[in-house]
Protein backbone atom coordinates (compact mmCIF):
# COMPACT_ATOMS: atom_id res chain seq x y z
CA UNK A 1 0.00 0.00 0.00
CA UNK A 2 1.06 3.51 -0.64
CA UNK A 3 0.37 6.97 0.43
CA UNK A 4 0.83 9.77 -0.94
CA UNK A 5 -0.35 13.53 -0.66
CA UNK A 6 -3.68 14.23 -2.00
CA UNK A 7 -3.17 17.13 -4.44
CA UNK A 8 -5.91 19.05 -5.53
CA UNK A 9 -6.07 17.54 -9.35
CA UNK A 10 -6.02 14.25 -7.51
CA UNK A 11 -9.23 15.30 -5.60
CA UNK A 12 -10.88 16.62 -8.94
CA UNK A 13 -9.60 13.45 -10.64
CA UNK A 14 -11.00 11.30 -7.84
CA UNK A 15 -14.41 13.02 -7.24
CA UNK A 16 -14.96 12.83 -10.80
CA UNK A 17 -14.74 8.97 -11.20
CA UNK A 18 -17.94 6.99 -10.44
CA UNK A 19 -18.22 5.64 -7.44
CA UNK A 20 -17.68 1.59 -8.69
CA UNK A 21 -21.24 -0.17 -8.23
CA UNK A 22 -23.69 2.19 -7.73
CA UNK A 23 -24.51 4.82 -10.30
CA UNK A 24 -25.01 7.98 -8.35
CA UNK A 25 -26.12 11.41 -9.95
CA UNK A 26 -23.67 14.01 -10.51
CA UNK A 27 -24.97 17.17 -8.32
CA UNK A 28 -22.79 19.51 -10.41
CA UNK A 29 -24.37 18.44 -13.51
CA UNK A 30 -28.06 18.44 -12.13
CA UNK A 31 -29.50 21.82 -13.19
CA UNK A 32 -30.71 22.90 -10.00
CA UNK A 33 -27.18 21.88 -8.56
CA UNK A 34 -25.67 24.44 -11.04
CA UNK A 35 -27.94 27.01 -10.36
CA UNK A 36 -27.10 26.95 -6.55
CA UNK A 37 -22.85 26.76 -7.67
CA UNK A 38 -23.03 29.47 -9.71
CA UNK A 39 -24.97 31.83 -6.92
CA UNK A 40 -22.22 30.06 -4.22
CA UNK A 41 -19.57 31.78 -6.36
CA UNK A 42 -21.28 35.36 -7.08
CA UNK A 43 -21.62 35.85 -3.35
CA UNK A 44 -18.40 34.51 -2.73
CA UNK A 45 -16.86 36.44 -5.13
CA UNK A 46 -18.65 39.54 -4.72
CA UNK A 47 -19.49 38.87 -1.17
CA UNK A 48 -16.71 38.30 0.08
CA UNK A 49 -14.54 41.77 -0.32
CA UNK A 50 -17.73 43.45 1.05
CA UNK A 51 -17.40 41.33 4.36
CA UNK A 52 -13.88 42.24 4.82
CA UNK A 53 -14.70 45.94 3.99
CA UNK A 54 -16.89 45.43 6.35
CA UNK A 55 -14.77 43.92 8.78
CA UNK A 56 -11.73 46.07 8.52
CA UNK A 57 -14.50 48.77 10.04
CA UNK A 58 -14.16 51.20 6.52
CA UNK A 59 -16.80 53.79 6.20
CA UNK A 60 -17.08 57.22 4.44
CA UNK A 61 -17.93 59.18 7.92
CA UNK A 62 -14.84 60.13 9.92
CA UNK A 63 -14.74 58.09 13.17
CA UNK A 64 -14.30 59.36 16.62
CA UNK A 65 -10.55 57.80 16.46
CA UNK A 66 -9.77 58.08 13.01
CA UNK A 67 -6.62 58.46 12.05
CA UNK A 68 -7.12 59.00 8.45
CA UNK A 69 -8.89 62.43 9.76
CA UNK A 70 -6.21 64.26 11.50
CA UNK A 71 -7.02 67.41 13.30
CA UNK A 72 -3.42 68.90 14.15
CA UNK A 73 -0.09 69.26 12.79
CA UNK A 74 0.95 65.96 14.09
CA UNK A 75 -1.94 64.42 12.91
CA UNK A 76 -1.46 65.43 9.10
CA UNK A 77 2.26 64.79 8.96
CA UNK A 78 1.64 60.85 10.40
CA UNK A 79 -1.67 60.82 8.44
CA UNK A 80 0.04 61.96 5.24
CA UNK A 81 2.79 58.96 5.75
CA UNK A 82 -0.01 55.75 6.06
CA UNK A 83 -1.31 57.41 2.76
CA UNK A 84 2.13 57.64 0.86
CA UNK A 85 2.57 54.13 1.99
CA UNK A 86 -0.62 52.64 1.56
CA UNK A 87 -0.42 53.74 -2.30
CA UNK A 88 3.18 52.97 -3.14
CA UNK A 89 2.25 49.51 -1.17
CA UNK A 90 -0.51 49.30 -3.44
CA UNK A 91 1.05 50.33 -7.01
CA UNK A 92 3.63 47.67 -6.18
CA UNK A 93 1.50 44.94 -5.21
CA UNK A 94 -0.55 46.16 -8.65
CA UNK A 95 2.56 46.13 -11.40
CA UNK A 96 3.82 42.75 -9.50
CA UNK A 97 0.25 41.15 -9.96
CA UNK A 98 0.43 42.44 -13.19
CA UNK A 99 3.63 40.84 -14.47
CA UNK A 100 2.72 38.00 -12.58
CA UNK A 101 -0.08 37.31 -14.97
CA UNK A 102 1.39 38.47 -18.05
CA UNK A 103 3.98 35.45 -17.16
CA UNK A 104 1.56 33.06 -16.39
CA UNK A 105 -0.38 33.27 -19.80
CA UNK A 106 2.60 34.41 -21.82
CA UNK A 107 4.91 31.40 -20.33
CA UNK A 108 2.76 28.82 -19.95
CA UNK A 109 4.07 25.72 -20.81
CA UNK A 110 3.37 24.11 -24.45
CA UNK A 111 2.00 20.18 -24.76
CA UNK A 112 5.36 18.66 -25.54
CA UNK A 113 7.53 20.92 -25.33
CA UNK A 114 9.83 19.86 -23.11
CA UNK A 115 12.90 22.04 -23.56
CA UNK A 116 13.76 24.17 -20.22
CA UNK A 117 13.10 28.28 -20.08
CA UNK A 118 16.01 30.66 -21.02
CA UNK A 119 17.88 30.66 -17.78
CA UNK A 120 18.35 34.35 -15.99
CA UNK A 121 20.96 33.35 -13.54
CA UNK A 122 23.50 35.68 -13.46
CA UNK A 123 22.17 38.29 -15.78
CA UNK A 124 23.96 41.57 -14.72
CA UNK A 125 21.74 43.67 -15.74
CA UNK A 126 18.53 42.51 -14.35
CA UNK A 127 20.39 42.10 -10.83
CA UNK A 128 21.03 45.80 -10.83
CA UNK A 129 17.77 46.78 -11.73
CA UNK A 130 15.96 44.83 -8.75
CA UNK A 131 18.70 45.90 -6.48
CA UNK A 132 18.13 49.60 -7.79
CA UNK A 133 14.76 50.07 -7.58
CA UNK A 134 13.75 48.42 -3.81
CA UNK A 135 16.53 50.93 -2.59
CA UNK A 136 15.23 53.82 -4.67
CA UNK A 137 12.03 53.17 -3.14
CA UNK A 138 13.38 52.62 0.54
CA UNK A 139 14.83 55.88 0.31
CA UNK A 140 12.14 58.33 -1.25
CA UNK A 141 9.92 56.68 2.43
CA UNK A 142 13.17 57.21 5.07
CA UNK A 143 14.18 61.10 3.77
CA UNK A 144 10.76 62.81 3.75
CA UNK A 145 9.33 60.16 6.91
CA UNK A 146 13.04 61.49 9.05
CA UNK A 147 11.71 64.91 8.13
CA UNK A 148 8.39 63.98 9.05
CA UNK A 149 9.75 62.50 12.60
CA UNK A 150 11.49 66.01 13.31
CA UNK A 151 8.92 67.97 12.53
CA UNK A 152 6.72 66.12 14.56
CA UNK A 153 9.18 65.89 17.98
CA UNK A 154 9.53 69.92 17.21
CA UNK A 155 9.69 71.85 20.62
CA UNK A 156 7.39 75.22 20.92
CA UNK A 157 9.43 78.61 20.29
CA UNK A 158 9.32 79.73 24.49
CA UNK A 159 8.51 83.27 23.16
CA UNK A 160 5.35 82.03 21.10
CA UNK A 161 2.03 81.04 23.61
CA UNK A 162 2.26 77.69 24.57
CA UNK A 163 -0.63 76.08 27.00
CA UNK A 164 1.53 73.37 28.82
CA UNK A 165 0.12 70.90 30.47
CA UNK A 166 1.45 67.68 32.81
CA UNK A 167 -0.31 64.53 32.11
CA UNK A 168 -0.34 62.11 34.94
CA UNK A 169 -1.46 58.49 33.70
CA UNK A 170 -3.06 56.27 36.35
CA UNK A 171 -4.81 53.05 36.69
CA UNK A 172 -7.41 53.89 35.14
CA UNK A 173 -8.00 57.11 34.17
CA UNK A 174 -5.76 60.96 33.45
CA UNK A 175 -4.98 63.89 35.00
CA UNK A 176 -4.33 66.73 33.75
CA UNK A 177 -2.70 69.74 35.79
CA UNK A 178 -2.59 73.48 33.52
CA UNK A 179 0.83 74.80 33.80
CA UNK A 180 0.78 77.78 31.89
CA UNK A 181 -1.43 80.54 30.11
CA UNK A 182 -4.83 81.65 31.86
CA UNK A 183 -5.24 77.95 32.97
CA UNK A 184 -2.22 77.43 35.16
CA UNK A 185 -2.87 76.03 37.96
CA UNK A 186 -6.07 74.12 37.14
CA UNK A 187 -6.37 70.60 37.88
CA UNK A 188 -8.93 68.56 36.08
CA UNK A 189 -9.19 64.94 35.02
CA UNK A 190 -10.27 63.06 31.37
CA UNK A 191 -11.37 65.41 29.37
CA UNK A 192 -8.61 67.57 27.93
CA UNK A 193 -9.52 70.83 27.04
CA UNK A 194 -7.88 73.05 24.76
CA UNK A 195 -7.68 75.90 22.25
CA UNK A 196 -7.66 75.68 18.80
CA UNK A 197 -4.64 77.15 16.81
CA UNK A 198 -2.65 76.97 19.66
CA UNK A 199 0.82 75.67 20.05
CA UNK A 200 0.52 73.00 23.05
CA UNK A 201 3.23 70.76 25.04
CA UNK A 202 1.98 68.02 26.66
CA UNK A 203 4.25 66.49 29.60
CA UNK A 204 3.62 63.20 29.68
CA UNK A 205 4.11 60.76 33.47
CA UNK A 206 2.56 58.32 35.01
CA UNK A 207 1.89 57.77 38.22
CA UNK A 208 1.70 53.73 38.43
CA UNK A 209 2.47 51.35 35.28
CA UNK A 210 3.20 52.26 31.91
CA UNK A 211 0.24 54.01 30.13
CA UNK A 212 0.29 55.70 26.48
CA UNK A 213 -1.62 58.99 25.64
CA UNK A 214 -3.53 58.03 22.41
CA UNK A 215 -6.16 60.73 20.75
CA UNK A 216 -6.08 58.94 16.60
CA UNK A 217 -7.21 62.28 15.37
CA UNK A 218 -4.71 63.84 17.08
CA UNK A 219 -1.64 61.73 15.48
CA UNK A 220 0.46 59.86 17.44
CA UNK A 221 1.52 58.31 20.77
CA UNK A 222 3.33 58.98 23.91
CA UNK A 223 3.78 56.35 26.30
CA UNK A 224 3.62 57.59 29.83
CA UNK A 225 5.76 56.25 31.92
CA UNK A 226 6.28 56.77 35.68
CA UNK A 227 9.19 58.29 37.41
CA UNK A 228 10.09 60.07 33.82
CA UNK A 229 8.65 63.08 31.69
CA UNK A 230 8.11 62.92 27.74
CA UNK A 231 6.95 65.57 25.96
CA UNK A 232 4.39 65.96 23.08
CA UNK A 233 3.80 69.17 21.33
CA UNK A 234 1.63 69.64 18.48
CA UNK A 235 -1.47 72.36 17.18
CA UNK A 236 -5.00 71.49 17.27
CA UNK A 237 -6.20 72.64 14.04
CA UNK A 238 -9.97 72.25 14.50
CA UNK A 239 -12.23 72.49 16.94
CA UNK A 240 -14.58 69.64 17.73
CA UNK A 241 -14.55 66.29 20.22
CA UNK A 242 -12.14 63.68 19.88
CA UNK A 243 -11.93 60.10 21.61
CA UNK A 244 -8.64 59.02 23.20
CA UNK A 245 -7.64 55.89 24.41
CA UNK A 246 -4.85 54.15 26.62
CA UNK A 247 -2.73 52.33 24.07
CA UNK A 248 -0.33 50.64 26.39
CA UNK A 249 -1.76 47.15 28.39
CA UNK A 250 -1.62 48.89 32.01
CA UNK A 251 -3.88 46.19 33.94
CA UNK A 252 -7.37 45.07 34.05
CA UNK A 253 -9.10 47.86 33.08
CA UNK A 254 -6.94 48.91 30.24
CA UNK A 255 -9.83 48.52 27.81
CA UNK A 256 -11.71 51.35 30.03
CA UNK A 257 -8.88 53.77 30.16
CA UNK A 258 -10.76 56.08 27.68
CA UNK A 259 -10.13 60.23 27.66
CA UNK A 260 -11.54 62.89 25.40
CA UNK A 261 -10.03 66.15 23.88
CA UNK A 262 -11.89 69.08 23.64
CA UNK A 263 -10.57 71.59 21.19
CA UNK A 264 -12.33 74.59 21.97
CA UNK A 265 -12.70 77.46 19.45
CA UNK A 266 -11.39 81.08 20.43
CA UNK A 267 -14.16 82.77 19.76
CA UNK A 268 -17.72 83.31 19.58
CA UNK A 269 -19.97 80.03 20.42
CA UNK A 270 -19.63 76.71 17.93
CA UNK A 271 -22.10 73.63 17.76
CA UNK A 272 -19.97 70.66 16.79
CA UNK A 273 -21.21 67.02 15.58
CA UNK A 274 -20.20 63.98 18.18
CA UNK A 275 -20.74 60.69 17.05
CA UNK A 276 -24.06 62.20 15.77
CA UNK A 277 -24.92 64.37 18.44
CA UNK A 278 -24.87 68.35 18.28
CA UNK A 279 -23.05 69.85 20.81
CA UNK A 280 -22.19 73.19 21.70
CA UNK A 281 -18.90 74.28 22.55
CA UNK A 282 -17.62 77.75 24.34
CA UNK A 283 -14.65 79.55 24.03
CA UNK A 284 -11.69 78.35 25.53
CA UNK A 285 -11.52 81.50 28.14
CA UNK A 286 -14.64 80.41 29.07
CA UNK A 287 -14.63 76.93 29.96
CA UNK A 288 -10.80 77.98 32.06
CA UNK A 289 -13.11 80.71 33.82
CA UNK A 290 -16.17 78.10 34.88
CA UNK A 291 -13.74 75.43 36.15
CA UNK A 292 -11.67 78.03 38.14
CA UNK A 293 -14.37 79.02 39.61
CA UNK A 294 -15.14 77.52 43.01
CA UNK A 295 -18.10 74.75 43.50
CA UNK A 296 -21.37 76.15 44.27
CA UNK A 297 -23.09 75.29 47.71
CA UNK A 298 -25.70 72.90 46.80
CA UNK A 299 -29.34 73.87 47.12
CA UNK A 300 -31.68 72.32 50.25
CA UNK A 301 -32.67 69.73 48.52
CA UNK A 302 -29.05 68.39 47.34
CA UNK A 303 -27.32 69.44 50.96
CA UNK A 304 -27.95 65.16 51.89
CA UNK A 305 -25.69 64.43 48.92
CA UNK A 306 -22.96 66.46 50.09
CA UNK A 307 -22.83 65.38 53.78
CA UNK A 308 -23.22 61.68 52.72
CA UNK A 309 -19.93 62.64 50.75
CA UNK A 310 -17.85 63.96 53.05
CA UNK A 311 -19.19 60.53 55.79
CA UNK A 312 -18.24 58.11 53.61
CA UNK A 313 -14.93 58.90 53.38
CA UNK A 314 -15.05 60.78 49.72
CA UNK A 315 -12.77 63.48 50.49
CA UNK A 316 -9.49 61.41 51.06
CA UNK A 317 -9.51 60.80 47.67
CA UNK A 318 -11.43 63.24 45.73
CA UNK A 319 -11.21 67.07 46.13
CA UNK A 320 -13.85 69.31 45.92
CA UNK A 321 -12.56 72.99 45.64
CA UNK A 322 -14.44 75.52 47.76
CA UNK A 323 -17.16 73.50 50.07
CA UNK A 324 -15.67 72.69 53.30
CA UNK A 325 -14.25 69.60 54.09
CA UNK A 326 -14.19 68.28 50.90
CA UNK A 327 -10.75 69.46 49.88
CA UNK A 328 -8.30 67.68 52.19
CA UNK A 329 -7.36 65.36 49.60
CA UNK A 330 -3.50 64.60 49.75
CA UNK A 331 -2.32 63.96 45.66
CA UNK A 332 -1.56 60.03 45.68
CA UNK A 333 -1.46 57.24 42.97
CA UNK A 334 -4.18 56.35 44.62
CA UNK A 335 -6.39 58.98 45.02
CA UNK A 336 -9.38 59.81 42.62
CA UNK A 337 -10.31 62.73 39.64
CA UNK A 338 -10.77 65.96 40.78
CA UNK A 339 -14.94 66.57 40.98
CA UNK A 340 -15.17 70.43 41.81
CA UNK A 341 -16.82 70.43 38.26
CA UNK A 342 -17.70 66.68 37.57
CA UNK A 343 -20.78 67.54 36.48
CA UNK A 344 -19.67 69.45 33.45
CA UNK A 345 -17.64 66.05 31.71
CA UNK A 346 -19.35 64.71 29.15
CA UNK A 347 -18.33 61.10 30.63
CA UNK A 348 -17.23 59.58 33.86
CA UNK A 349 -14.84 56.60 34.71
CA UNK A 350 -12.44 57.89 32.31
CA UNK A 351 -15.21 58.06 29.50
CA UNK A 352 -16.47 54.64 30.51
CA UNK A 353 -20.09 55.96 31.04
CA UNK A 354 -21.97 58.77 30.23
CA UNK A 355 -22.14 61.51 33.08
CA UNK A 356 -25.83 61.27 33.90
CA UNK A 357 -27.10 60.80 37.68
CA UNK A 358 -28.06 57.12 36.80
CA UNK A 359 -24.98 55.96 36.15
CA UNK A 360 -23.28 58.18 38.81
CA UNK A 361 -24.92 56.30 41.55
CA UNK A 362 -24.17 53.48 39.81
CA UNK A 363 -20.54 53.90 39.71
CA UNK A 364 -20.48 55.00 43.38
CA UNK A 365 -22.33 52.19 44.81
CA UNK A 366 -20.41 49.58 42.99
CA UNK A 367 -17.07 50.90 41.31
CA UNK A 368 -15.82 47.15 40.44
CA UNK A 369 -19.00 46.08 38.39
CA UNK A 370 -17.83 49.25 35.99
CA UNK A 371 -14.17 49.09 36.07
CA UNK A 372 -12.71 45.57 36.93
CA UNK A 373 -10.06 46.18 39.72
CA UNK A 374 -11.05 49.85 40.24
CA UNK A 375 -8.53 51.59 42.72
CA UNK A 376 -11.70 53.42 43.88
CA UNK A 377 -13.34 50.88 46.85
CA UNK A 378 -16.51 49.40 46.38
CA UNK A 379 -18.84 49.22 49.26
CA UNK A 380 -18.59 53.18 50.74
CA UNK A 381 -21.90 53.52 50.24
CA UNK A 382 -25.72 51.88 50.10
CA UNK A 383 -27.24 52.09 46.72
CA UNK A 384 -30.05 54.98 48.37
CA UNK A 385 -26.91 57.11 49.35
CA UNK A 386 -25.25 56.78 46.25
CA UNK A 387 -28.50 58.07 44.74
CA UNK A 388 -28.02 61.02 47.29
CA UNK A 389 -24.49 61.65 45.79
CA UNK A 390 -24.73 61.43 42.44
CA UNK A 391 -27.47 64.18 42.27
CA UNK A 392 -25.17 66.51 44.59
CA UNK A 393 -21.86 65.49 42.08
CA UNK A 394 -24.21 66.10 38.73
CA UNK A 395 -25.14 69.73 40.16
CA UNK A 396 -21.31 70.49 40.41
CA UNK A 397 -21.23 72.01 36.76
C1 LIG B 1 -9.27 55.24 47.83
C2 LIG B 1 -9.59 56.42 47.07
C3 LIG B 1 -11.04 56.70 46.71
C4 LIG B 1 -12.12 56.88 47.55
C5 LIG B 1 -12.17 56.70 49.05
C6 LIG B 1 -13.20 57.26 46.70
N1 LIG B 1 -12.82 57.31 45.39
FE1 LIG B 1 -13.95 57.92 43.80
N2 LIG B 1 -12.42 57.49 42.56
C7 LIG B 1 -11.19 57.02 42.94
C8 LIG B 1 -10.43 56.72 41.76
C9 LIG B 1 -9.00 56.18 41.73
C10 LIG B 1 -11.25 57.03 40.66
C11 LIG B 1 -10.91 56.86 39.17
C12 LIG B 1 -11.33 55.48 38.78
C13 LIG B 1 -11.21 55.19 37.32
O1 LIG B 1 -11.75 55.93 36.50
O2 LIG B 1 -10.58 54.18 37.01
C14 LIG B 1 -12.49 57.53 41.20
C15 LIG B 1 -13.54 57.99 40.41
C16 LIG B 1 -14.67 58.59 40.92
C17 LIG B 1 -15.67 59.27 40.12
C18 LIG B 1 -15.63 59.46 38.62
C19 LIG B 1 -14.99 60.78 38.30
C20 LIG B 1 -14.72 61.01 36.84
O3 LIG B 1 -14.67 62.16 36.44
O4 LIG B 1 -14.52 60.06 36.09
C21 LIG B 1 -16.63 59.69 40.99
C22 LIG B 1 -17.88 60.46 40.64
C23 LIG B 1 -16.22 59.28 42.31
N3 LIG B 1 -15.04 58.62 42.24
C24 LIG B 1 -16.96 59.51 43.45
C25 LIG B 1 -16.60 59.03 44.72
C26 LIG B 1 -17.45 59.08 45.86
C27 LIG B 1 -18.85 59.68 45.89
C28 LIG B 1 -16.77 58.53 46.90
C29 LIG B 1 -17.26 58.29 48.33
C30 LIG B 1 -18.41 57.43 48.44
C31 LIG B 1 -15.49 58.11 46.38
N4 LIG B 1 -15.43 58.42 45.06
C32 LIG B 1 -14.48 57.53 47.15
C33 LIG B 1 -10.70 56.88 44.22
C34 LIG B 1 -11.50 56.97 45.34
CU1 LIG C 1 -3.33 52.77 30.79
Amino acid sequence: MSYRLLTLSALRNRLARQPRGAQQPNLAQHPAGKAALSLLKVVASAGLPLLLLWLAGCSNEPAPRDTHSPVSDNGEISSFFYSLLLYLDAAILAIVVAVWAYALVKFKKQAGDDTLPEQSHGNMKLEVIWTAIPTLIVVAITVPMLVGVFQMSKRHDPNQPVVEVDVTGKQWWWEFDYKSGSAAGLHTANELHLPVGTAVTLHMTSADVIHAWWVPRLGGKRDANPGRTYPMSFTAKTPGIYDGQCAELCGSSHALMGTKLIVHPLAGELEVDYKGQKVKLETYETWVREQQAPAKPPVAELEKGLKLFKERTCPSCHLIQGLEGTDIAARSATSGPNLTHVGSRMGIAANTLLNNPENLAKWISKPSAVKPGSKMPDGLVTPEDAKAIAAFLSSLK
